[in-house]
């Protein structure tokens, strides 16, 4: 059975590569809501209504699990999502904890969109951390429309980005974490706008584990034999999202750090 994975659109595919990554032998079925976008400048409601759809057609298709591969609509509609299906529910939060545990001093940026940064779920893990670094929020909605038109590279990348960080000094921040999936797309440009030596640090990773340990409890795992296939779905009616999204999947992530 396969795997079902969804986002606000493109983003979740920085989650998709991880668990590609280390579960290469899975089916995945990614859905993409780029007709929604963005999710961040939703009300609680109507983007609790927009992803049950997303979850029951998921369901109908018979995943196994459901990966939602978004900061945003994780706090939101992840109890809803537990409570509605058997099946496991796996979300995505701020990598607030690594970040914590790498640093020494200066700031910790904390890069999400408007509607994760206020949610309770944020603020209970902003609370256990607020003694022991300074963490500062900062929304930054214009960098997922620019992932979006696969601008990821570039002169367009940059000027947001200097846009985002330009009321801080580039040498107060210690690091960055991107909790939003679809910010790693733009790790090389933070870079070139921020420097080489910024550590920026995203969920992916954690959350394909995550997943990987579920999947194994319950029995779940595809044999390391087999093949997976991976299917992607977009809600939008441009055409084009698709390609953009398999480029985007491919996309080497060696620029990670
Ligand atoms: N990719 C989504 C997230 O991780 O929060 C949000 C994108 C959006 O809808 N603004």
């Amino acid at each position: 059975l396969p795997i079902g994975v969804f986002d606000s659109g493109m983003g979740g595919l920085s989650v998709l590569r991880e668990m590609k990554k280390l579960m290469p032998q899975e089916d995945y079925i990614y859905y993409g809501d780029s007709k929604h976008i963005p999710y961040g400048k939703k009300t609680k409601e109507a983007l609790t209504d927009i992803c049950i759809e997303i979850g029951d057609y998921l369901i109908k298709r018979g995943v196994k699990a459901i990966v939602i591969a978004c900061n945003t609509a994780t706090s939101t509609v992840i109890d809803t999502f537990r409570n509605r299906y058997t099946i496991p529910i796996i979300g995505i939060e701020p990598a607030l904890k690594p970040a914590i545990e790498q640093y020494t001093d200066g700031k910790i940026v904390v890069l999400a969109t408007e509607v994760t940064l206020k949610e309770e779920k944020f603020k209970n893990l902003m609370d256990q951390y607020t003694s022991q670094a300074e963490i500062v929020k900062i929304p930054g909605p214009k960098l997922v429309s620019i992932v979006e038109s696969g601008l990821t590279e570039g002169k367009e990348a940059e000027e947001a980005i200097k846009e985002v960080f330009e009321h801080m000094d580039r040498h107060e921040i210690s690091s960055i974490v991107l909790g939003c999936t679809h910010y790693p797309f733009l790790n090389t440009a933070i870079k070139k706008v921020l420097g080489d030596n910024i550590t920026l640090i995203d969920g992916g990773f954690g959350t394909a584990l995550h997943l990987k340990d579920i999947l194994s409890q319950k029995g779940l795992l595809k044999d390391e034999s087999e093949n997976g296939h991976i299917e992607i779905i977009n809600s939008s009616n441009d055409k084009r999202k698709i390609d953009l999204s398999y480029k985007l999947l491919l996309q080497d992530t060696q620029d990670k750090s």
